[in-house]
């Protein structure tokens, strides 16, 4: 079967904002728009579970009104297909965006017109950034008290670091925002209601567009008085990109035309020279086709984004991979999900073509992986397809041993695709069913939840034998045992969260340790001399080899590497992972019969566990950036709150007619905090956190922990 769409007609992209921008919102209408759908669902129509939004589907995201999980639809317009991804503003499921701005070309950025840059919106505008993925922005809700462009293009600037390039400018704000100007046509766009049908006018930028459109408070008229200042920063921005046009426009002073400058600004957005900045309110139907045709005309197409790499064994790049059907095939698998048709597994195929039937390669796994049922999905609904090509965004059926992450390809030309990074997750609580009698079907159903979602890690409490579930926030992690309820018809218990804390070495230490014993024939013996140092924060577990000579046989060095890897994940002081170090073998010894796999495994872990001790172990804690906004009337009182909770206050923004206190506050002392900052601030406060980074608990909080812990294993024990 030949390719039905040429790779330079798909733009394959998400969409990425704080919670509450308006992604879904967006979404609903780009359906409507290019007539995937004949009617639009609006967030706060959900929550009785009658109806949802096409993204907003699992009932957990309709009861809330929040986006929980990512999902895929597409559509075309101009003759393009958009291959579309609504992403979750809520930090505890940043991994959603993690993975979507892996295998998207582009994003369209939204914000709150009102609140402008929001804690989230930095999140996965650095995540874009570590991605490459170039993006343009789009400020909503212009229809909002308080509303403003212009501030939100300063924020841009000040706290992203990027360079905003208005390319439409709003006509009206607040209740009387009309439409905006296009500054690449220089024509006004003015809508006269805000139903879902209502078509716009195109109108010549006048000098009294602001009177003949009644446009009265003083802002706004500002803006459309300063448009000539908008559209020369708009065309000497476009003319850096064009050396033609810029000589043109040099010699003869040739002002570039619409399609010139839409090339430039193509040109420049691929690039991220710069980011267009558009207006719009999509909840009253305006300015959405202008994203769609902003998407179509600045965003990349595949074949725009220089080609993937391809990593070897240790993740270094080694190669890369040229976007096209003429290459043998590779695709990402970056999403696993269970339902109604078993487990779908999403891939970006990268190149060359998969068809229906075929055996590829795993590589990531060196397991071979058989193509059953293609589809393409259109949120939760799937359309079987027979084949797949570079550029697409498909899902496979029952896939065996394929998780998120991995790469499939042709086993011919076999090739590891770069991997993605997950978030750590930094919050934990113990589950178990409710029903007795339940707990296996309980056990696989979170089994499958892991599977679905690496920010997910699950593991069993050596001494006490529960079942420990780690998540990125108390939401992720009450979200998840919800959709098993609804998903797997199993109902389990949380335990009250626990913050994931870590033990790491402070001071740097060799370390020698004896494994010897005779038990009547055969005995066990092994040697090791292991130096122990401190690394620098997230630095993880380094393991180094530097004996010479075989004092440590070759086959053996694994074991101690494994025997390490084992030991440090029980700490000494209250059993968490011991993290930040480096272990280097420097020597040891062995017995030609004695020594084996097991005997230097054994001393390793002993070596360590002597050496820790030694070693002035420390808790570590995971502290939380917050940003709580406030109205300026309780600011004393969250600041003093923040500070009893061993907060630090970094800053504090003005965030439309409230302020934002940013601070790093440590995780434990965060449980219950909307509770007691709604009581403080009659409910007209409210925060984001994220995980910011490890620091050493305080001595005296630390005993208050070590001392807890050995309480409650007691407890759980007895
Ligand atoms: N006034 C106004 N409200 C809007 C606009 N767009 C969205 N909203 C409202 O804002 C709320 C959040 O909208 P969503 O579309 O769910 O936002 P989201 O970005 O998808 O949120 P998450 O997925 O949870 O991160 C809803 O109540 C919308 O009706 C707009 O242009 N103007
Ligand atoms: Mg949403």
């Amino acid at each position: 079967m030949p390719r039905t769409i040429p790779l330079t007609d798909i733009r394959n992209i998400g969409i990425i904002a704080h919670v509450d921008a308006g992604k879904t919102t967006t979404t609903e209408r780009i359906l409507y728009y290019t007539g995937r759908k004949h009617t639009i669902i609006d967030i706060h129509d959900t929550k009785d579970l009658k109806t949802s939004t096409t993204t907003d589907y699992l009932e957990q995201e309709q009861k809330r009104g929040i986006t929980i999980q990512s999902a895929a639809v597409s559509a075309f317009w101009r003759d393009k297909k958009i291959n579309l991804i609504d992403t979750p503003g809520h930090v505890d499921f940043t991994i959603e965006v993690n993975r979507s701005l892996r295998v998207l070309d582009g994003a369209v950025v939204v914000f709150d017109g009102v609140a402008g840059v929001e804690p989230q919106s930095e999140t996965n505008w650095r995540l874009a950034d570590n991605y490459g993925v170039p993006r343009i922005c789009y400020v909503n809700k212009m229809d909002r008290s308080g509303a403003n462009f212009l501030r939100c293009v300063d924020m841009i600037k000040k706290r992203l670091g990027a360079r905003p390039l208005p390319a439409q400018i709003p006509i009206g704000s607040e209740e009387n925002f009309k439409g905006m100007v296009d500054l690449v046509e220089m024509k006004a766009l003015v809508w006269d209601s805000d139903d879902k049908d209502a078509q716009w006018q195109s109108l010549e930028v006048t000098a009294d567009l602001a009177d003949k459109l009644h446009i009265t408070v003083p802002s706004d008229r500002k803006l459309l008085a300063d448009i000539g200042k908008f559209r020369t920063e708009l065309v000497d921005t476009c003319l850096e990109q064009d050396d033609a046009a810029m000589e043109a426009y040099l010699t003869d002073g040739t002002v570039p035309s619409a399609d010139t400058l839409r090339q430039a600004l193509r040109k420049g957005t691929l690039n991220s020279a710069f980011t267009i900045v558009l207006c719009g309110s999509s909840y009253k139907n305006k300015g959405v086709q202008q994203v769609l045709d902003a998407v179509v005309d600045y965003l990349p197409a595949p074949t725009d984004v220089a080609s993937i790499k391809t990593v070897d064994a240790d993740g270094e790049p080694i190669g890369e991979r040229k976007c096209s059907d003429d290459e043998p095939f590779s695709a990402l698998a970056f999403k696993v999900i269970n339902d109604a048709y078993g487990a779908l597994t999403f891939i970006r195929v990268y190149s060359g073509v998969l068809t229906k039937g075929a055996s590829v390669q795993n590589s990531t796994r060196g397991k071979r992986e058989k193509i059953g049922r293609m589809v393409e999905m259109f949120a939760k609904e799937a359309n079987p397809v027979e084949e797949a090509r570079a550029g697409d965004i498909i899902a496979l059926v029952s896939l065996a041993d394929t998780e998120t992450g991995d790469t499939l390809c042709d086993a011919a030309a076999p090739v590891v695709l770069e991997r993605m990074r997950f978030p750590d997750p930094v919050i934990s609580v113990s589950v178990k069913s409710k029903v007795k009698a339940e707990q296996e079907k309980f056990g696989t159903a979170l089994g499958k939840m892991v599977r679905a979602d690496p920010s997910l890690h699950l593991e069993t409490d050596r001494e006490t034998g529960q079942t420990i579930l780690r998540g990125m926030g108390e939401l992720h992690l009450e979200v998840t045992l919800d959709r098993m309820r609804t998903e797997f018809g199993v109902e389990g218990i949380m335990g009250e969260p626990q913050v994931a804390y870590r033990e790491t070495f402070t001071k740097k230490l060799t370390e020698q340790y004896i494994h010897k014993k005779q038990t009547g024939g055969s005995g066990q013996f092994a040697e090791v001399w292991i130096v122990f140092e401190p690394l620098e924060r997230s630095a993880g577990f380094e393991f180094v080899d530097e004996t010479v000579g075989g004092s440590v046989p070759r086959e053996f060095v694994p074991s101690v590497e494994k025997g390490l890897k084992i030991q440090k994940e029980d700490g000494v002081l209250a059993h968490y992972p011991t993290v930040d170090f480096r272990a280097t073998l420097i020597d040891g010894s062995f017995h030609d019969v004695d020594s084996n796999a097991l005997t230097f495994e054994i001393a390793a872990k002993a070596c360590f566990r002597e050496a820790i001790r030694k070693a002035g172990p420390i808790l570590l804690e995971p502290v939380m950036k917050v940003e709580t906004v406030t109205p300026g009337d309780y600011l004393g009182d969250v600041i003093g709150d923040i500070n009893r909770r061993r907060g630090a206050i970094q800053d504090q923004l003005e965030r439309g007619t409230n302020i934002a206190v940013v601070a790093n506050v440590p995780l434990s002392e965060m449980f219950g905090y909307i509770g007691q900052l709604r009581g403080m601030t009659s409910g007209r406060a409210s925060y984001t956190m994220e995980f910011s980074h490890y620091e050493p608990v305080p001595r005296q909080v630390a005993e208050e922990v070590i001392a807890e812990v050995a309480k409650a294993k007691a407890a759980a024990v007895s």
